[in-house]
């Protein structure tokens, strides 16, 4: 059961500003105040279990599902201005040195070890450090290698699409499911601040001359996948005055060209990566104007992604959490893989057990608020280890879940990553006030407890604090119901 710490008349005038002006910016229709991102549901069922248990693809998968990167690609045969290559693929990661760079017997041997140790891990993906075609022999070894041993796991892959037209059929040989490119323009003069140069067929091209190689291949990946039935995702990075603006047209194209779920990024850039970005001071975009671009390509029959986590290119884990630390190589290489594939079946099959349950729980709640109208939307900041449940400390959080909330619906519309506030037990102020600026736009924190102090100092920001162990859904439209029988003065 909920207990909202406190629900003051000062709260309550503020929900009733916050409702007034999102009315008054949506030009007083709110009844669709919560975007159009198609749902899991509202997709074929033999897509539907395409994606069930993909993390990236699916985003009711992410609260369960893991996934591993096995960093075996170094080299690259673009340059783009977002990326250093001492670092990660910034395509799919964060910028963080790639820790060590595996073998493919290396890569396979650690994939084992981790399906045993991590048995929600379902997909083993190439995401770098360089570009996965680009070095088309390590790729290829390691997924060959995974497919005999391991076939339960998902093969996945992660490219600039450059090369993607020459390994077409190895893909489908593979049995490759999910296939991402990332698309940062279909325009090559826009292009031209984004690639200073392309390496094909053994040239280097510089300039618009490169650029136009790449799109016209980017173009090509995207017909033969749809031709062979591959799931495509895209991947785009939003870098504000040169690109922010075209990613509509963007989005448009590559749905017309049957990609399946976009993915906008935000440009990380910063000087000490080194990148020609990061070093011109090119910033990134701010989570408004990320939301803004995102909700405006979220227009139906795509799906948007927003549960993206930047991830590194050795990441190891659920999608909020990188395990990677522990499973080093020196680590690995000692372990003896566990992989059991029944063992796994039953673990996935509890996991599908639980599912069904928490399934059933949001349809109750979404019966039971069906009868209302939908009403302004608020954001709410939600602290959750997985399982799609209220179910973290506050202090232990090291990212909140922010859902959109109309009365009706409650919908993730993206995570925002924070410092840890409980350093070793103790609460760091600097951390608690970073918190605190990173969710101010949201009415409530959902947590599953929080401290007397950090929470006198959450409450005196102006937000609510809600402590519950549930359903997100379930405790957000709660919330929102009890908001507004308040201002009801029911
Ligand atoms: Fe890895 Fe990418 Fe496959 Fe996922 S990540 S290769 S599709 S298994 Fe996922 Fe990470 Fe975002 Fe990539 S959260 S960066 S979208
Ligand atoms: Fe870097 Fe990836 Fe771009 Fe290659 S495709 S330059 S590895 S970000």
């Amino acid at each position: 059961m909920l207990q909202p710490t406190e629900l003051s008349s000062q709260a309550t005038d503020s929900f009733a500003n916050t409702t007034a002006s999102a009315e008054k910016k949506k030009g007083g229709c709110v009844s669709k105040g919560c975007g159009t991102t198609t749902t899991d549901q509202e997709l074929a069922p033999s897509i539907q279990e395409r994606i069930a248990n993909h993390p990236c693809y699916s985003q009711e998968a992410h609260h369960h599902y893991a996934r591993m990167h096995a960093p075996v690609a170094p080299a690259c045969n673009i340059q783009c201005n977002y990326c250093n290559r001492k670092y990660d693929c910034a395509n799919e990661s964060r910028p963080g040195v790639v820790s060590e760079l595996l073998t493919p017997e290396e890569a396979a041997h650690k994939a084992l070890v981790i399906a045993g140790k991590i048995p929600q891990m379902t997909v083993m993906g190439i995401a770098g450090p360089g570009d996965p075609l680009a070095n088309p022999e390590k790729t290829f070894r390691t997924f060959e290698l995974v497919a005999e041993k391991a076939p339960d796991i998902k093969l996945c892959l992660s490219t600039n699409g450059l090369a993607l037209p020459d390994h077409i059929d190895r893909l489908k040989a593979l049995n490759i499911d999910h296939v991402t490119i990332t698309i940062n323009m279909v325009d090559p003069e826009i292009g031209v601040k984004i690639y200073p140069w392309v390496h094909y067929q053994r040239k280097r091209y510089r300039g618009i001359e490169g650029v136009k190689i790449l799109h016209q291949r980017q173009m090509e990946s995207l017909d033969l996948l749809r031709e062979a039935d591959i799931l495509c995702k895209v991947n785009s990075v939003m870098i504000p005055g040169i690109n922010d603006e075209h990613l509509e047209e963007v989005n448009r194209v590559v749905r017309s060209k049957g990609a399946f779920i976009h993915n906008i990024m935000p440009l990380i850039s910063s000087p000490e990566h080194g990148t020609h970005f990061g070093l011109t001071g090119q910033r990134g975009p701010t989570t408004e104007e990320l939301k803004t671009l995102q909700d405006k390509c979220d227009v139906g029959g795509m799906k948007m992604m927003r549960h993206c986590r930047q991830c590194r290119a050795d990441a190891v884990g659920l999608l909020g959490e990188d395990r990677s630390k522990e499973f080093t190589k020196d680590a690995i290489m000692q372990m003896t893989p566990e992989y059991d594939l029944e063992k796994r079946k039953e673990f996935h099959a509890g996991i599908e057990g639980f599912r069904n349950n928490l399934a059933k729980a949001k349809a109750e709640t979404q019966k039971a608020e069906k009868v209302a109208e939908a009403g302004p939307p608020i954001l709410l900041a939600v602290a959750s280890k997985g399982n799609g449940l209220v179910n973290q400390h506050f202090g232990h959080a090291k990212e909140f879940m922010i859902y959109e909330v109309n009365g009706v619906t409650a919908r993730f519309i993206a995570h925002r990553k924070i410092d840890h506030y409980c350093q070793g037990g103790y609460g760091e102020e600097g951390s608690l006030e970073n918190i605190i600026k990173a969710i101010s736009d949201c009415k409530a924190v959902l947590v599953s407890k929080i401290g007397d102090s950090p929470k006198e100092k959450v409450l005196n920001a102006g937000l609510e604090v809600i402590e519950a162990y549930d359903v997100i859904e379930t405790v957000a439209l709660e919330y929102y119901k009890q908001l507004v029988e308040e201002l009801q003065g029911v």
